[in-house]
């Protein structure tokens, strides 16, 4: 079995080249995972997904725990084979979650109590049901268990919430165990304090994880702040491992943030906004509901390879999504993650040939002419 490694090929000012090794095969880095909550990325087959370019998909422990549960996932044979995809699968530990989707909850110390958003039932995640949960998922990449406040927050209440996740990726870290061909991720919190995200990188680095994520961002700072933290962040964290940036993000905070030394970043973005009618192209957003597209037999981007682009016109894609018909979700969602992929293949060539800084400034350049 391919033990789990990661190699770093290139660099281009902070941007990194690599490639991560796994038993289900490499992820490319700068790498963009899309996100299968729930056992699929929604509005698209597994083939189709993996057609776009991802090497790899995020997995969610706390809605998969809720149904159809991590035991029943694990007696059908584990996630891979419940949802089809046979590459590499990171599951995120839940904890971040819970704080944000699940009613009623309770954060002590041994971990959080929660009301379920499906049905109100009662459960309980500590750090050590949530390796087991991903152990039964048969994730590649499991996330240490965290906790995180939405920004603005206190500097007290950020020091203690990151101190309680440093106590908590030890406890993942021994109830993780000793498991070949699988990695665990620790995770950087710490806020936009800098001190703190110093003294979260070295608790972390102690314990010694495969990969550091940073985790706590895009909570609600704004792209500049975020860029600010992400100034001194990853420098804190091993230069031999990846780095894997939550939750993250627009195209143009993937860009930023590979500047920056990121390898890693997963969103929801480009699927959610799939189905709501939003496109992302070279040119920006572009808003497919919008009446400007009704006789365009334009597609949505002539330089797209991309079935959406390549064999319909603006005017199908604002019929259907106007009828409420599902092929628009599909469509535009296909185009989207195609597009995402399109753009980390463009920052991966960039650094192998040292031209990070040009590729940067020609994306923007394209970004300001509009969607035409
Ligand atoms: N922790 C975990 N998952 C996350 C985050 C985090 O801080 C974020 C923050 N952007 C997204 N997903 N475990
Ligand atoms: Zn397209």
């Amino acid at each position: 079995m391919t033990p789990f490694s990661f190699t770093l090929e290139a660099r281009s000012g902070g941007a990194r080249l690599g490639r991560i090794d796994t038993a289900r095969g490499a992820i490319r880095t700068p790498a963009f995972m899309p996100v299968g909550t729930a056992a699929t990325v929604k509005a698209m087959l597994p083939e189709s997904v993996a057609a776009t370019g991802a090497d790899i998909l995020l997995g969610n422990t706390y809605h998969l725990m809720l149904r159809p549960t991590a035991e029943r996932i694990d007696r059908l044979g584990g996630l891979h084979r419940f949802m089809n995809w046979s590459k590499p699968i990171l599951t995120d530990s839940g904890g971040f979650q819970v704080m944000s989707l699940a009613g009623l909850r309770k954060l002590t110390e041994k971990g959080v109590t929660f009301k379920s958003h499906i049905d109100g039932s009662k459960h309980e995640l500590t750090p050590e049901r949530s390796m087991e949960i991903q152990r039964l998922l048969g994730s590649d990449i499991v996330m240490a268990f965290d906790e995180c406040p939405a920004l603005p927050a206190s500097r007290d209440r950020i020091a203690e919430s990151m101190q309680l996740s440093m106590r908590w990726a030890a406890r993942s870290r021994d109830a993780f165990g000793d498991r070949p061909g699988h990695a665990l991720f620790g995770i950087m919190q710490g806020g936009l304090e800098k001190d703190l995200r110093e003294e979260s990188a070295r608790a972390l680095t102690e314990i010694g994880f495969e990969g550091y994520a940073i985790g706590g961002l895009a909570v609600g700072e704004g792209q500049e702040a975020m860029f600010d933290c992400l100034d001194y962040a990853p420098g804190f964290l091993p230069e031999d491992r990846p780095r894997y940036l939550m939750g993250v993000g627009k195209p143009d905070d993937i860009v930023g943030a590979v500047k920056r030394g990121v390898d890693m970043m997963d969103c929801v973005l480009p699927s959610r906004s799939g189905r709501t009618g939003q496109a992302w192209t070279r040119r920006g957003q572009v808003n497919i509901k919008n009446a400007r597209h009704m006789d365009d037999s334009r597609p949505l981007d002539e330089a797209c390879s991309c079935p959406a682009c390549r064999h319909y016109s603006r005017a199908y894609l604002h019929h259907v999504y106007r009828a409420g018909e599902m092929i628009s979700g599909m469509l535009l969602t296909w185009h989207n993650l195609h597009y995402y992929q399109e753009l980390m293949q463009a920052m991966r060539d960039a650094i192998a040939a040292d031209a990070f800084d040009a590729f940067e400034s020609a994306f923007h350049a394209q970004r300001a002419e509009g969607d035409i």
